[in-house]
């Protein structure tokens, strides 16, 4: 029997890296995204094994087409909610669906709007940048996990994603305990993400300076009491997010390149799940909730004024 193509939803840098490395594993796969011109000439792949330009149809996100059996959906947390609605209509019965993005929230939402679709989580630890729209650099390997999202899926669901998905060459490995790696991600990005991108400085600065350690270890100490809330184990999280800071100190943050941009930010789905969920609990996490009331007006600062 035929696979039936990979449709990657957003082709930003890891959607890239990911629709590339498919196709370059000799399956089907299209793009999804808002401008397909960009991709007229395929993708470019850099890795250590070169450059490699890789045709691939690309579409609009709502164009009518086919129907779509396997979804990878790397858009960012604050854009899942319509971009999937935007695909929707075309998703087949059982399609094998996966969300891979950073922060936690956005799976909850699609499933509450829609019909029976039981989407996938996903975390990755490999590291891509683009050299431009349609240019795709192959930054840092790791492995990537699969679980179980908030509706459940089937065994036959489970099996297509992962064997689909392996078909990369990239390690893909099931875990039940998704969330919690998940969780682990979130409390990462809770610290550098709005830190970097309110002092607009690269990832590193935080671990170079005494002032960015004792910043990091309060929100660290705030994470922590907010885990231990959630019935989730309190870790050495400081020194987690200190070591990230440097093992990644050249790069700028996701966050940090929105906020350059003046794109919106997924600061709802990272410290406002947080937050939000903390709350729920009876327990204030003050400069979490700080953080997420400036982000939130820089981004409102950087919109458009109405006349
Ligand atoms: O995941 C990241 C991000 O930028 O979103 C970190 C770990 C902070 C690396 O830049």
């Amino acid at each position: 029997m035929d696979t039936p193509p990979w449709y990657v939803l957003g082709a930003g840098a890891l959607g890239g890296l990911w629709a590339a490395r498919l196709a370059r594993g000799g399956v089907a796969v299209h793009l999804l995204v808002r401008d397909p011109a960009a991709y007229a000439d395929g993708l470019v792949l850099e890795d250590a094994a070169g450059t490699q330009r890789l045709a691939l149809p690309a579409e609009r996100i709502d164009a009518a087409g086919a129907p779509i059996a396997r979804l990878l959906l790397t858009v960012k947390a604050h854009q899942t909610r319509a971009a999937f609605a935007a695909v929707a209509p075309r998703l087949a019965p059982g399609a094998v669906i996966v969300l891979l993005q950073n922060g936690m929230g956005a799976a909850d939402a699609l499933v509450a709007d829609g019909p029976a679709h039981a989407p996938l989580l996903a975390t990755t630890t490999l590291g891509a940048w683009r050299r431009a729209p349609a240019h795709v650099v192959h930054a840092g390997d790791g492995p990537t996990w699969l679980g179980p999202g908030p509706r459940a899926a089937s065994a036959a669901q489970r099996a297509a994603a992962l064997d689909g998905l392996r078909a990369s060459g990239f390690t893909v490995d099931w875990d039940d305990a998704i969330e919690a790696r998940l969780w682990d991600k979130l409390a990462v990005n809770a610290a550098i993400n709005p830190l970097t991108a309110l002092l607009d400085c690269r990832n590193g600065a935080l671990a170079e300076h005494a002032e960015g350690r004792a910043l990091v270890s309060a929100l660290c100490a705030e994470t922590n009491a907010a885990f231990t809330a959630l019935g989730r184990p309190a870790t050495a999280l400081a020194e987690r997010v200190l070591a990230v800071a440097a093992a990644t100190g050249g790069n700028v943050s996701s966050m940090c390149a929105d906020v350059r941009a003046g794109r919106p930010t997924e600061i709802d789905f990272i410290t406002g799940h947080l937050v939000a969920r903390t709350a729920a609990l009876g327990l204030e996490l003050p400069r979490h909730r700080l953080l997420l009331e400036m982000i939130r007006l820089k981004t409102a600062l950087a919109a458009p004024v109405d006349a």
